[in-house]
């Protein structure tokens, strides 16, 4: 379904069966040696999410792109696994784009976790010229993502994201501004065995060309 042009939600895109393999997947990486951390930002203050980026590290502090945590723990960006990139560019196939990632970023939510209004501009300038769009699946916990135009103040709508939905925000869409408003306890499927939610957002052009 369509919300702008380019902003093309996928509502269950994903089996119950494919949720549990995938949340499963993200647990086993964001509980693993190079696992979660809560990223500081520039000023100083703390993000309301759990964060592990595969492919490469998007660090808080410079909002660039490098191999290390250079902001956290110095380890090296975990890779980003195949299958995993194979679900994105499916994703972006249904949605009738194309994209090629480099880098997934996973955030964790907890109940009182959010995410401020913003622009991901982040990647490389040919990619967001050319509206290689980002993909984003949701697991657990419905989420109440909002989304606006391409200034701050532009009007906003809210779409409830659930767990094994897509999304898909490519052309005119790329540079929206959008953020998590909440996330509703208790509203997922209680058969993933997990409180809260998990996103993986999928991008191009987190690497040297
Ligand atoms: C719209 N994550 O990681 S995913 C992010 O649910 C981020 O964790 C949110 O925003 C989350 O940067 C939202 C949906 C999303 C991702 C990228 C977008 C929506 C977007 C880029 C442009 C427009
Ligand atoms: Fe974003």
């Amino acid at each position: 379904m369509e919300i702008f042009p380019g902003a093309v939600h996928l509502p269950r895109f994903l089996s119950l069966a494919e949720q549990l393999e995938l949340a499963e997947r993200c647990q086993a990486i964001g509980n693993g040696p190079t696992g979660w951390y809560v990223p500081t930002v520039r000023g100083g203050g703390q993000m309301r999410v759990r964060m592990v980026c595969l492919g490469r590290h998007w660090n808080a502090r410079t909002y660039r792109y490098e191999a290390s945590r250079r902001d956290h723990d110095g380890r090296p960006a975990p890779p980003l696994p195949p299958q995993l990139s194979a679900l994105a560019v499916r994703m972006a196939e249904a949605a009738g784009m194309r994209l090629l990632p480099d880098v997934c970023i996973l955030n964790s939510y907890d109940a009182a976790g959010k995410m401020g209004l913003h622009q991901d501009k982040d990647e490389r300038q040919d990619t967001l010229a050319a509206g290689v769009p980002i993909v984003s699946v949701s697991l657990g916990d419905t989420a109440k993502f909002i989304i606006g135009g391409l200034t701050r103040k532009d009007a906003k709508t809210m779409v409830p994201l659930a767990s094994g939905d897509g999304f898909v925000f490519g052309g005119p869409s790329r540079l929206r501004f959008h953020g998590v408003a909440a996330v509703l306890p208790h509203t997922g499927p209680p058969e993933l065995g997990f409180d809260g939610r998990l996103n993986l957002t999928f991008r191009q052009g987190a690497s040297p060309p």
